[in-house]
């Protein structure tokens, strides 16, 4: 087991939740940047829960901001970590198109606020700092499948944001000395997924509408093609990237690319339902083709997902598949989830969430076997 002392900046988020698990499991103290607000905003994370009454705790939050430079100073003083996860971020491309001086600020200054209250404390020699990069940094496809030499082409203001992060990671390695690395990850998903990224969308969607509490959905890009994999595994990367000898930047990807279309597909399959599309560009529908699963009668002909332009970007990125190679050779990179895997899983667990609702609905009286 090991006694050191982790900081996670983004900890109440999906990776934040899952790294948490990961790293209490392996014996780490593990200390979080959690932001302040009007509600509670840590569901994610409320079952690693300490009453801060309890001596020798070893899950501690602690209120702050990526913004705020002298409150992260503070806190690395204080923590004295030896490994630094930076996760926070405004993670959603689209939204960052709506803000994008806020996303500057927190994707690409804040990563700069940790790095220099490392240096300016004289903690470079002693904290490890793994930055959360990202396959948006590739953007227009330039080469596939993309790895660490592939030229960057970012597409979004999120991933200008980042850009800026993984050169200042780089920087401060070089100028520094510093055991800074960033993991270039490629979209990863879970059960704990925001609800608005597309994944996530779909599998809600989709358990809301075989349980009868939706008719149908939008979305915009069905084309788009990512290379998904699972939450979990890609945690499980960002601590070994800190275990390895020498600070370095890393691919983490599956190798394999879907497109948005197909994932809803599979989303459909879990419930039984084959669907057919039809139509093309903002005028492309879904509808049931067969339904198969008695639990789940869905009307044949039924529309159920339809275009939304709004959810189209103002610069897409088309393709995304990585080449993880290089993790898999010096690390011993091994995803465990594949595509259908993640679906499944996204599935199982919607289902029951909206199970849940549809109870509560229903003021509690139907009756449900959600409790057995
Ligand atoms: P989430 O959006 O689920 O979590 C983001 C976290 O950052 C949340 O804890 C959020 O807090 C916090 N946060 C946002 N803004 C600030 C701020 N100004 N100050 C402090 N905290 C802030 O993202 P993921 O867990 O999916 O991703 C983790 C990181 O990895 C992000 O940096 C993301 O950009 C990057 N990434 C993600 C990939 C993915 O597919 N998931 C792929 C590649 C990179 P709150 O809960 O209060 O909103
Ligand atoms: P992405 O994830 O932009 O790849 O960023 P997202 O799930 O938002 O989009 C994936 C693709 O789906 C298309 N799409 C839609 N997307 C959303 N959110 N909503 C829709 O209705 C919709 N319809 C189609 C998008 O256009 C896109 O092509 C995620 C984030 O986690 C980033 O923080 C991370 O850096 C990258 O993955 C790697």
């Amino acid at each position: 087991m090991s006694n050191k002392i982790a900081f996670i900046t983004g900890v109440t988020g999906q990776d934040g939740a899952y790294l948490s698990e990961f790293l209490l499991k392996k014996g780490y103290t593990v200390h979080g940047l959690k932001r302040r607000s009007s509600m509670f905003n840590t569901d994610r994370i409320d079952h690693l829960y300490q009453d801060p009454h309890i001596e020798n705790r070893n899950f501690i939050l602690h209120y702050g901001d990526m913004t705020d430079s002298t409150n992260l100073i503070r806190l690395i003083k204080e923590i004295q970590p030896d490994e630094i996860y930076n996760l926070a971020a405004m993670s959603h491309v689209h939204v960052s198109f709506e803000m994008p001086e806020y996303t500057a600020n927190a994707d690409g200054i804040g990563t700069l606020r940790i790095l220099d209250a490392v240096r300016l404390l004289g903690l470079e020699k002693k904290v490890r700092i793994y930055q959360a990069s990202t396959s948006e940094l590739y953007g227009k496809v330039q080469e596939v499948p993309q790895s660490e030499t592939t030229p960057f082409y970012p597409r979004s203001p999120y991933a200008v944001a980042k850009m800026y992060a993984f050169w200042i990671t780089v920087n401060y390695r070089e100028a520094y000395g510093m055991y800074a690395c960033n993991g270039i990850l490629f979209n990863h998903e879970s059960p704990l997924r925001g609800e608005t990224f597309v994944s996530r969308k779909i599998t809600r969607a989709v358990s809301k509408i075989a349980l009868g509490l939706q008719d149908k959905f939008y979305l915009g890009n069905l084309d788009a093609q990512r290379d998904w994999g699972h939450a979990k595994d890609y945690v499980e990367m960002m601590w070994m990237i800190l275990q390895a000898e020498e600070a370095e930047d890393w691919v983490i990807a599956t190798g394999k690319t879907t497109k948005v279309r197909d994932f809803v597909r599979m989303a459909f399959a879990e419930i039984g339902v084959e669907l057919e599309f039809r139509g093309e560009g903002e005028q492309e529908k879904a509808f049931v083709k067969a339904c198969t699963m008695p639990q789940y009668q869905l009307e044949i002909g039924k529309e159920v997902l339809s275009i939304d332009p709004k959810y189209f970007r103002p610069t897409e990125v088309e393709l995304l598949i990585g080449d993880p190679s290089k993790a898999k050779t010096k690390l011993g990179w091994k995803a465990t989830y594949d595509v259908a895997a993640l679906v499944k899983e996204m599935m199982e667990s919607d289902l029951q969430l909206m199970e849940k609702d549809r109870h509560l609905n229903n003021g509690g009286f139907d009756t449900l076997n959600y409790y057995e």
